[in-house]
């Protein structure tokens, strides 16, 4: 029996909220207490069409049974098992099931609780693949301007994000940053830009810089999300794998975005015909209903660990909810969710209606760009003069007033639907998109 508080709490204020300018909310609460499919229920019992998947997971929709089943039954039969020498058969199966969804490099599988547990596993992974293989002086890592890797240390060390890092001291040592790809002449494209892949040349100067020998790994997100959806340039992540390559260097693709059909296939990696040595991946893992992350690692990767004594702990990294049974269940019914209704194509089916829908919204006030990719869209705003940020959040409230969820970061309108989403829902939320558009100042 679900708890069921369908009402705003009187008292809000025990509750520091994540990311959420504090006091603005606790003023004019947005609360949802429930969800169904394509739609979220507000306290005041109103409708509002999910634009963004919660934050980009719940991709196989909301409410869905068989993965409430899955939790609900694994809750009674096995709650909790620890994860450290001890095992349970659901984080094997959930395991063998990715491996067999990934690209075939991929044949391992690291559990965590979220992306951002995911990105600093898979930095220390490759730090310690270097040191267990005799190259230990492998211990730079390299981020992208604008790229988001999750809040750990780790994750905002080579991440782009100034908000997100300048508040925070140091941060790793020894980390260098690409530039990002997001420019100005590639405005309006559809998928794929034109312009850009010279700037994955920037690696070079970076292992001329530091020399090769003292890099790790190149962490970044095949497209970047968080950060208003950057769009990778045509050639340009063939360019990275291949420098990374050549100079030895481990290549991740932080996937917790653009796992799990968002663009159409599996991964980006697919999407993009490129194979990075890592892939982080959380979110749509569970379609957002329990935390969860994993990291997928080649076999070449994972073996250099396998040496030494069996008896031995041969990588000293883990959580105390590392696979956890009730995620796992979460897991292996939201693969098989997305398997039998064929989710991944159907958004790459649906990918072309929601590309013109987007593309519409040209020449509507404000509107200066706008880029889209598998059930991804990005509409740019121009900023107010002297107020950044101030329009899109002014959309994001009237949007929510009129029935719609989207995401803002910056002056940019990020939606990222589940994607079970139909055509009048794309109509509908264009729609209302567009009303608001024409209303704001
Ligand atoms: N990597 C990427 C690429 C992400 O997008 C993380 C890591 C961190 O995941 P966790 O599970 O630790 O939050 C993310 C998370 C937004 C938004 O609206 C994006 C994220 C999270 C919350 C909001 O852009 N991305």
């Amino acid at each position: 029996m679900a708890l069921n508080r369908t009402s705003i709490p009187n008292d809000l204020s025990a509750f520091w909220m994540p990311f959420t300018a504090n006091r603005q909310f606790k003023n004019n609460p947005r609360m949802l207490v429930a969800a169904k499919d394509m739609h979220y229920t507000t306290a005041d019992g109103r409708q509002v069409l999910d634009g963004t998947a919660g934050l980009w997971c719940c991709n196989a929709g909301h409410g869905r049974p068989k993965i409430v089943e899955a939790i609900a039954g694994q809750a009674a039969q096995l709650d909790y098992a620890p994860a450290f020498q001890m095992g349970h058969p659901l984080a094997f199966e959930l395991a063998n099931r990715l491996r067999d969804m990934a690209p075939d490099p991929f044949e391992h599988v690291f559990f965590t609780n979220s992306g951002s547990e995911a990105v600093d596993t898979a930095l220390k992974i490759a730090l310690a693949y270097h040191k267990a293989r005799g190259e230990g002086g492998r211990t730079r890592l390299i981020g992208r301007e604008r790229g988001y890797h999750g809040v750990g240390f780790g994750g905002i060390s080579v991440g782009g994000i100034v908000n997100n890092r300048k508040y925070f001291g140091t941060m790793l040592t020894g980390v260098d940053h690409l530039p990002h790809t997001h420019l100005p002449q590639n405005a309006f494209s559809r998928g794929q830009p034109e312009h850009g892949a010279h700037l994955a040349d920037d690696l070079e100067r970076i292992v001329t810089l530091h020399g090769a020998e003292t890099i790790a790994a190149v962490i970044v997100e095949p497209m970047a999300g968080s950060t208003g959806v950057l769009l990778p340039p045509k050639g340009y992540l063939e360019k990275l794998r291949s420098i990374c390559t050549k100079h030895g260097i481990l290549l991740i693709f932080d996937e917790v975005i653009t796992g799990f059909g968002r663009l159409g296939s599996p991964f980006g990696a697919d999407h993009f015909g490129v194979m990075p040595d890592m892939m982080t991946t959380a979110k749509g893992l569970t379609s957002g209903v329990i935390p969860m992350g994993a990291v997928l690692a080649t076999a070449e990767i994972h073996d250099a660990f396998m040496q030494g004594p069996d008896h031995l702990i041969e990588l000293f990294h883990g959580y105390t909810y590392s696979g956890n049974p009730i995620a796992s269940a979460a897991g292996i019914a939201t693969l098989e969710t997305y398997r039998e209704e064929d989710l991944f194509q159907r958004a790459a089916d649906i990918a072309p209606y929601w590309q013109e829908a987007l593309h519409s919204l040209r020449g509507l006030p404000h509107v200066i760009d706008i880029r889209n990719m598998g059930l991804i869209g990005a509409i740019e705003l121009e900023p107010i003069a002297g107020e950044p940020t101030k329009r899109a959040f002014d959309a994001f409230l009237k949007a929510y007033d009129k029935g719609i969820l989207i995401r803002t970061t910056g002056d940019i309108i990020a939606l990222s639907p589940p994607l079970i989403i139909e055509k009048d829902h794309i109509d509908t939320l264009i729609g209302t998109l567009a009303d608001i558009l024409k209303s704001l100042d």
